[in-house]
């Protein structure tokens, strides 16, 4: 995806250095925007293999409404733990060593990084074992799920923005207003992470559901990737059902950035050639976004270049 590689360039040449939260350091540009027409392939990225079925296990995650980890995990998921572990090791009931900070020391002490794998795994074990402790802790606070499907209003109410959106898409295919927002600013602070990608708005024209996301932070080596794919992957469903065809991503970002301990990584991504786009397989069967299971969701023709491993900035 010459798209993706274009923003890598750019910001290794004009970022500027930033300290961030985590206390890594980044290269970071503010505002940037990429298109990707969906009729040309699912944009997953050949230039490093990336693990399409965490993208698919995590996109349902979301569209069930559901916050806590232990779903995912259920699926061999990891990608939300350390957000979910943070608050565990933080929170009085913890006894074990200290986690304190656990993200750059794991990055640059190899003993901790084994401490830290092993209390990881403990914790994963007992959320899927302890149903009382995955309730408590496995739990991530009001985050997409929440937002998207039971956003609470004031009256004690719910709005489920997904459903809708895709009525509005359904009946009213010109209106401006398809919108879905994660960002919440009266539950911000009880979620494990506020919202990265915050803000998407749907346009329907010449028979085609195109999607703008609006990404406030944008971590580009290991979030980005996933995030398109994400967003392509929910277009689809949502063109499905409303018996659209796919037209383009357009994916906007905020603070764009790639991290000190990804640079390395990001230079052997550009140094490799885009390969041809593979195509997403859904299961005919299905035809509400309401409805699909993983084993639904597929991809053909993937052949990427290999995996490239780097340390996640928590
Ligand atoms: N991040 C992403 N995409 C996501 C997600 C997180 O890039 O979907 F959930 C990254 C962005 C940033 C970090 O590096 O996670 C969040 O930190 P902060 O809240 O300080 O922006």
């Amino acid at each position: 995806m010459k798209q993706y590689l274009d923003l890598c360039k750019h910001i290794l040449e004009y970022g500027v250095e930033k300290g961030d939260r985590t206390g890594t350091g980044t290269k970071s540009v503010f505002g940037y925007q990429m298109r990707f027409d969906l009729s040309e392939g699912f944009p997953l990225m050949t230039t490093k293999k990336t693990a399409f079925r965490l993208i698919v296990s995590e996109l349902l995650w979301f569209l069930k409404g559901d916050t806590n980890v232990k779903t995912l995990i259920e699926a061999n998921n990891h990608i939300w733990d350390e957000w979910a572990f943070e608050k565990w090791v933080n929170s009085d009931k913890y006894t074990g060593p200290d986690m304190s900070n656990f993200g750059v020391r794991a990055s640059k002490d190899p003993e901790f990084k084994v401490v830290l794998k092993e209390q990881m795994k403990l914790f994963c074990d007992k959320i899927l074992s302890d149903e009382s402790f995955a309730k408590e802790f496995g739990d991530l606070g009001p985050v997409y799920g929440r937002q998207w499907r039971s956003w609470p209003t004031q009256n004690g109410e719910t709005i489920d923005q997904l459903e809708n959106l895709i009525e509005g898409i359904q009946n009213n295919p010109d209106s401006r207003r398809h919108i879905i927002t994660a960002w919440n600013p009266a539950e911000v602070d009880d979620m494990a992470l506020p919202p990265c990608h915050s803000f998407m708005q749907f346009y329907v024209a010449n028979g085609k559901l195109s999607c703008q996301l609006y990404q406030r932070s944008a971590d580009v080596f290991l979030g980005v990737p996933f995030n398109i794919a994400s967003y392509a992957l929910l277009v689809h469903l949502i063109a499905r059902e409303c018996k659209l065809e796919v037209g383009e991503f357009v994916h906007t970002l905020g603070d764009a950035h790639i991290y000190s301990n990804h640079f390395e990584q990001v230079e052997t991504q550009l140094a490799r050639s885009p390969r041809p786009l593979p195509t997403l397989l859904l299961n005919e069967e299905k035809s509400s976004i309401f409805d699909f299971e993983i084993e639904d969701i597929t991809i053909e023709g993937y052949d990427p270049h290999p995996k490239i491993k780097a340390p996640i900035a928590v």
